[in-house]
């Protein structure tokens, strides 16, 4: 569902933005079935854990980088609602997909607690630039119900963090382990809000918002969420990946072939008209993906 203005004006003023319902009932249970292609259900998961062993080792073991096994987890990152949003928040058509993840979390396997920090030290060569329209937009989008009990991120509204420097005395140098030393355990306690909410909802923060991962307290509690992290194409000092490495996967075929020419420049895809496309690259490129529509980049 499009998100409306006035979810637009609270990820400007206040640094980030909640939308329940985003995700379309079909589109939601789609994706959450084919989850189940890269981790264990919560209820394989609990009835041994041991079996899962690769998901215990470190908090950030449930991160999977796109492309996925399935189109109905891979369209979700050019969702046509999030990238009319990333469009609207970032005042550019012209929007580069930098990072794309699932990350599942289940109860007991690590400690999920985090310290607030931001997330630009490993989004970007510098720091935020205090900017309207702002740079970057991280957005999750979440697969399973998240309750105080599963995990909550918890977000410090934009006015209240930013009495933090960027860059604050704790840290010195690039090297750092960013949630542990950004800022003292329990800051902004009593100002941070959990980002709770149904399966579908649509969470959305700022570069320079001061968040947090939670600890998971409840037994049984499984948390599934995809992240689509957009930028505008232009900087050089920003991003996470450079698509072409997964170009080679399995799942890229058809996420290529199945996107529109719109949802394939999200990835760097050269877009129709543009000066790389003749006859030759034409043909090739055809080869490359043969179900793909090419006639748009006749
Ligand atoms: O998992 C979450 O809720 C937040 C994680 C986070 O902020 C991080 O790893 O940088």
């Amino acid at each position: 569902m499009r998100a409306p203005d006035r979810c637009l004006a609270e990820l400007r003023e206040r640094g980030y933005l909640v939308f329940e319902s985003f995700l379309g009932a079909d589109e939601l249970a789609a994706a959450q079935e084919a989850l189940w292609l890269h981790y264990p259900r919560p209820e394989e998961y609990f009835a041994n854990p041991a079996a899962h062993a690769w998901l215990a080792t470190s908090q950030w073991d449930g991160l999977i980088r796109a492309p996925w096994r399935s189109w109905d987890l891979n369209r979700l990152v050019f969702h046509p609602d999030l990238l009319d949003l990333a469009e609207r928040f970032l005042g550019s058509a012209d929007l580069r997909l930098y990072e794309a993840e699932l990350w599942a979390k289940y109860a007991g396997a690590v400690d999920y607690d985090q310290r607030q920090h931001r997330d630009f030290g490993n989004h970007s060569l510098v720091v935020p630039k205090r900017s309207d329209p702002a740079a970057q937009m991280t957005s999750w989008i979440l697969l399973s119900d998240v309750s105080e009990e599963d995990g909550p991120t918890k977000v410090v509204p934009l006015r209240v963090g930013e009495s933090v420097p960027y860059w604050p005395d704790a840290l010195d140098g690039s090297a750092n382990e960013y949630v542990t030393n950004y800022l003292p355990a329990g800051a902004f306690a009593e100002e941070e809000v959990s980002v709770t909410g149904p399966a579908g909802t649509l969470f959305c923060f700022r570069p320079d918002i001061v968040h947090r991962g939670s600890r998971m307290t409840g037994d049984r509690s499984a948390r599934f969420s995809l992240l689509a992290n957009y930028d505008v194409w232009g900087p050089r000092w920003t991003g996470r990946v450079g698509w072409a490495t997964h170009s080679l996967s399995p799942d890229w075929g058809e996420l290529i072939e199945r996107a529109t020419p719109r949802e394939r420049t999200v990835f760097g895809f050269p877009a129709p008209g543009d000066p790389y496309w003749d006859e030759q690259t034409l043909a090739d490129t055809q080869a490359r993906y043969p179900r793909a529509d090419l006639t748009p980049y006749r």
